[in-house]
């Protein structure tokens, strides 16, 4: 199977560290196609130090190829809204992972999306229950 991992980049950091453990979980289902998105080193400001329209079509073409979209949606990223649009175009199944902080609240248009399984969690565990559950039924 393959896997498309989606979360923030440029859209903040903040959340990075879960970023790691969850790829890794994920890769005990499949191939994790982008699985940069979890480097530490990568920082909102430098990233990967790419041409934009480069990463837009290599990732674009890697969501294509995938099977699954897993999204972590706890940080406001305008490129993993763009994937989870795209996935949901392409008819592919959705998992969003979002970790509730106060004064902030997820997107209507992720957390009202259809086609997206939504699933909010505090601890590590709670993201991977939630990754198995949908495995389960996609695989
Ligand atoms: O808008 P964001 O940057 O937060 O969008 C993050 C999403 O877009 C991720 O799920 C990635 O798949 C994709 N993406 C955005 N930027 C990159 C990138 N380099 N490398 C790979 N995938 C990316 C960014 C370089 C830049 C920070 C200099």
């Amino acid at each position: 199977m393959n896997i498309y991992f989606a979360a923030s980049i440029r859209g903040g950091r903040e959340h990075a560290d879960l970023y790691r453990p969850v790829i890794e979980h994920l890769q005990s289902f499949g191939t994790v196609l982008s699985e940069h998105v979890g480097d530490r080193s990568l920082s909102a400001e430098q990233g990967e130090d790419l041409d934009s329209r480069f990463i837009h079509d290599r990732d674009m073409g890697w969501l294509e190829a995938a099977d699954i979209l897993v999204a972590e949606v706890s940080a406001p990223s305008l490129g993993v809204g763009y994937e989870v649009a795209s996935a949901v175009q392409a008819g592919k199944p959705i998992l969003c992972l979002y970790r509730p902080q106060t004064g902030t609240r997820l997107s209507a248009m992720i957390e009202g999306c259809p086609q997206a399984v939504v699933v909010t969690y505090t601890s590590l565990e709670e993201a991977m229950r939630a990754i198995d559950g949908f495995m389960k039924e996609y695989r």
